[in-house]
């Protein structure tokens, strides 16, 4: 029933003089340990130097009532989220083949995986806590949904439209479905593939960049939440992928500039970096959940102005999830992998869109860069510049729907000249995946918005950096801070997210090491 998660306790408490509760806040003192790597002048050998620094993080506990705003709300992630947010809030079972179906969040790390909290000093066993209990976040129950489509379509038919959900659990949201429908967009067509045009229909006028078009959305964000009564929003991009935009001087290089080229009406401003600014102007964290830069450096520079949250970019869901978990390991292992040669045909109405050359080109270079740093990382397998073969295909195949078939081979080199050949064959229904991305996505971005950290016990507390590369373990392409490194291993990157909430508890990160069971 409504209200219950909301008003479930919290799990834990932990029992340490650096971490203390009250009914609004966790406050904590936490030890960061780094290793510093520099060289000797000579330049013949690293030095090694430990470091441990003081951070103190605060955490409010209050889970605020919190909106989605979906660009793109009647498409196939859309329509499909939305009905697997009433399933689970209604806690729906229907029909199946196979007998009786529950609603459940599968394929949500925050809601279906657990964290090892500690172990358990009488058994010697972990004890694993689902990782959204880990700090007080809000339920995806509780989410309120809402949204813009250039298609006017209600809900209700858009999930018919999208031909993923099974029929028998349609029937059972299609009363609230139909009760919901996306509010006007703005539809710039030379950013999205011309197959797309017909079902453009529910539009706000005008057809390229508009200061009235940041005002327009920014007042649709504003009455969303009047009008819901919500204490926060969060807009998330799960519409068409664009072309690419030019990065041109003086147009989207800056923060005042991108101001200037949206007011001037400049043709190489996208609709999404039109809403990204209305949301960095309205403080509502913004997420890129396609390949497009829409975060050009202008954008970028006025988040990091207004120290409004912006993430992204392309939901990293079946393939690519694969590839970052497999090559990982292969070149952890001391594999050299050589080649990976990526296929895969969908039909649905992403790939219809993707079958134009520039919107493909923009998902073949989110596809394209994420063994990057794992490569990068082992000197002994490859040589600076050295980089496997790594060729990206995208085929539409409107037969399929939304069940992409996705083939890879990696070719790796083994020991002494041999070789290792793994092919996979990988059937992503799309849009299940890539909905509990959208959740996990809103509900950690909107928990960045409550943490708060400083250095020094005197200093003001401040928060995370604009570009919340925290979430990178559920983007194909993280955005990072300008300047810093980007970590496409999905190990680390679950790592990073896991151990970033231990130490807002005052906890070091797990280090699996284990020593307890070793050392006795
Ligand atoms: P879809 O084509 O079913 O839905 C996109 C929706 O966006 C459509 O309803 C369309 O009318 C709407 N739209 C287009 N331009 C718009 C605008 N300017 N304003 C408002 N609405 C607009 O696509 P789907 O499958 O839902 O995917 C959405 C995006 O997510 C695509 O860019 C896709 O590449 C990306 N993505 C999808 C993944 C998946 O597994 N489904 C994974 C990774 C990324
Ligand atoms: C085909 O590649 C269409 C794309 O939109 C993908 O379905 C989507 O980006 C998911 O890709 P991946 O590699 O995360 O499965």
């Amino acid at each position: 029933p409504e209200g219950v998660t909301a008003m479930r306790g919290p799990l834990f408490t932990v029992n340490s003089q650096d971490v203390v509760y009250t009914d609004e806040e966790i406050k904590t003192r936490y030890s960061y340990h780094t290793t510093a790597v520099t060289r000797t002048p000579d330049n013949n050998e690293y030095v090694v130097l430990p470091k441990e620094e003081t951070y103190h993080f605060k955490v409010d506990r209050r889970v605020p009532k919190l909106g989605m705003m979906l660009v793109g709300w009647g498409g196939n992630n859309g329509s499909t989220v939305t009905a697997g947010i009433i399933a689970n809030k209604l806690n729906l079972e229907w029909e199946i083949r196979e007998g009786k179906q529950k609603a459940n969040y599968y394929g949500s790390v925050l809601m279906s995986s657990t964290v090892k909290l500690g172990t358990d000093p009488q058994t010697g066993r972990d004890v694993n806590i689902p990782l959204h209990d880990m700090l007080p976040m809000v339920h995806p129950n509780d989410i309120v949904v809402g949204g813009w489509d250039i298609s006017g379509m209600s809900l209700s038919d858009s999930m018919d439209r999208a031909c993923v959900l099974q029929p028998s659990l349609k029937e059972k949201v299609r009363k609230v479905m139909a009760g919901m429908t996306p509010l006007p967009s703005i539809y710039y067509p030379d950013f999205i593939a011309a197959n797309q045009e017909d079902r453009a229909d529910n539009l706000i006028p005008g057809n390229k960049a508009s200061w009235d078009h940041v005002e327009h959305l920014r007042n649709d964000i504003r009455k969303f939440k009047a009008n819901n009564d919500l204490d926060k929003v969060i807009v998330l991009w799960t519409a068409n992928t664009e072309r690419y935009a030019d990065i041109l001087m003086g147009v989207n290089d800056t923060a005042d500039n991108i101001i200037k080229a949206i007011k001037a009406g400049h043709e190489e401003v996208s609709p999404s970096t039109i809403f990204a600014v209305a949301s960095i102007l309205e403080n509502v964290p913004f997420i890129n959940g396609s390949p497009q830069n829409t975060f050009v450096p202008g954008v970028v520079d006025l988040a990091e102005r207004h120290q409004s949250f912006i993430g992204g970019d392309d939901f990293k869901s079946g393939q690519t999830k694969m590839k970052s978990a497999l090559v990982d390991f292969l070149i952890n292992a001391g594999i050299k992998l050589t080649s990976i040669a990526s296929y895969n045909h969908l039909g649905n109405n992403d790939g219809k869109n993707l079958s134009s050359h520039k919107q493909f080109r923009s998902k073949e270079i989110s596809k394209s860069n994420v063994v990057d740093d794992m490569v990068a990382a082992n000197t002994v397998l490859y040589a600076p510049k050295e980089h496997p073969d790594h060729a990206v295909v995208i085929k539409y195949l409107p037969a399929v729907g939304d069940d992409k078939r996705a083939l890879d081979e990696y070719y790796g080199e083994i020991f002494l000249g041999g070789h290792q050949i793994i092919s996979i064959f990988n059937v992503c229904e799309d849009s299940l995946l890539a909905s509990p991305l959208i959740i996990d996505l809103v509900v950690l971005a909107e928990l960045t918005t409550r943490i708060a950290w400083k250095k020094d016990e005197s200093e003001e507390y401040k928060g995370f950096h604009a570009v919340l590369s925290i979430l990178s373990f559920m983007l194909k392409a993280p955005m990072t801070p300008p300047g810093t490194p980007v970590v496409n291993s999905l190990y680390k990157q679950r790592a990073c997210m896991t151990n970033i909430l231990r130490a807002c508890i005052g906890l070091q990160p797990e280090s699996d090491m284990t020593l307890e069971h070793k050392l006795f």
